[in-house]
């Protein structure tokens, strides 16, 4: 647990503050910093993951301040747009001993979900995550650093996780054969969109790269999204990785990581409302190959969070978060069998070939 004299670095309104753990992202630790009068968001950012920091930091601070320029713009409320706290330096995030920590306005009234409550409300989700992707439309991207490069190279996840299984460094490989198996049956598919990419077929554009449902805010009393959070990936990309990415978390009726598989199941209705919604904000901009690969990118996210998760089991969980045993290799359980759930629906992953 931070101490709160971490506070005292930030240009923050004077008050009586207390910081209590907060959210449940895998990656950094968050904490709600939480006063008579003011409420806030601190991080400690992870640097194992974002080793620079500093890059990390100009890519999160300059998209919250296009994206915030283009809600004014439209006449939004600029106040319900994340945006960053300075440290009494000028600086957008101070670095300790302990490490290095940032802070988010509390977008007043809202609180992120882990799934969505209907059909409707998912499309509601789709249309904030398209809205946001339109908004960068016309952000500069060759002033965004790759803060971890390869991101969704779908190819090169399975390329780890065939690393990761020869070295078995925790020695649970004989534990998870069947998984393994199920990720290198499908590898020929893994590179479609990148070789999409390739061809100039899949424009590369500004994407979000981590658009699971509680990347979004919600309105306590509307429950309608507000915002957007979670910038750290934000790089260029294919907008079927935040469209697949999406409907990962959005179409299984059962939490990332449950442990009874018969619970999860692919949401049809929900993946309707989501498409319909995400292209109607997104507008006609979208390729034919784009279109082609709604269904499959939603397998391929799918399938590659799960050979992530799978890969970290075996590392040893260095990577995500985990708060029970196993977690990672629920997590990736999970996964697989949302995968085999999309292709009753979308066909085989292996049935989908290159564009010519
Ligand atoms: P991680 O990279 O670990 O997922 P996030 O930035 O997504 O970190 O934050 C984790 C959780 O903290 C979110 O899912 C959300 O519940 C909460 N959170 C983060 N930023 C804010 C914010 N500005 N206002 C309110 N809640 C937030
Ligand atoms: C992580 O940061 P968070 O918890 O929103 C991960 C995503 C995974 C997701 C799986 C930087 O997202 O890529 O899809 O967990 N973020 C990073 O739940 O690796
Ligand atoms: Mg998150």
């Amino acid at each position: 647990m931070t101490d709160k004299k971490i506070l005292n670095y930030f240009d923050l309104p004077g008050d009586d503050y207390e910081l209590s753990p907060y959210g449940s992202g895998h990656i950094n630790v968050t904490y709600l910093v939480m006063g008579k009068n003011n409420k806030f968001v601190l991080q400690k950012i992870n640097d194992r993951i974002f080793p620079d920091v500093d890059g990390l930091m100009r890519n999160v601070s300059s998209v919250c301040d296009f994206n915030t320029e283009q809600v004014k713009k439209q006449g939004g409320d600029v106040k319900r747009c994340l945006s960053l706290i300075r440290a009494k330096d000028g600086a957008s995030y101070v670095k300790t001993d302990e490490g290095y920590f940032r802070i988010y306005n509390f977008i007043e009234n809202t609180v992120a979900i882990n799934m969505p409550l209907s059909a409707e409300h998912f499309g509601e989700g789709g249309k904030c995550f398209a809205r946001f992707a339109k908004n960068l439309a016309s952000f500069d991207a060759s002033t965004l650093i790759d803060v971890i490069p390869h991101f969704h190279d779908t190819v090169r996840r399975v390329e780890n996780l065939e690393k990761s299984a020869a070295k078995n460094t925790a020695g649970r490989l004989s534990e998870v054969e069947e998984l393994y198996d199920f990720v290198l049956s499908r590898k020929q598919s893994a590179g479609l969109i990148l070789s999409g990419i390739e061809k100039g077929l899949i424009p590369l554009r500004v994407t979000h790269n981590d658009t699971k449902f509680n990347n979004l805010l919600f309105d306590v009393q509307t429950k309608k999204p507000v915002s957007v959070i979670d910038l750290d990936t934000v790089m260029k990309g294919s907008m079927l990785y935040d469209f697949g990415d999406a409907v990962r978390t959005g179409c299984n009726s059962a939490d990332e990581d449950e442990a009874d598989l018969t619970k999860v199941k692919f949401l049809g209705d929900y993946y309707d409302a989501f498409e319909n919604a995400y292209l109607g904000v997104f507008g006609d901009g979208i390729t034919a190959e784009e279109k082609r690969l709604l269904g499959f990118s939603s397998m391929l996210m799918t399938y590659e969070c799960g050979a992530r998760f799978l890969t970290d089991y075996l590392d040893g969980d260095v990577y995500f978060a985990v708060h029970k045993p196993k977690h990672n290799l629920l997590r990736a359980k999970t996964q697989f069998k949302l995968v085999e759930e999309m292709e009753k629906v979308f066909g085989a992953m292996n049935g989908y070939s290159e564009a010519n």
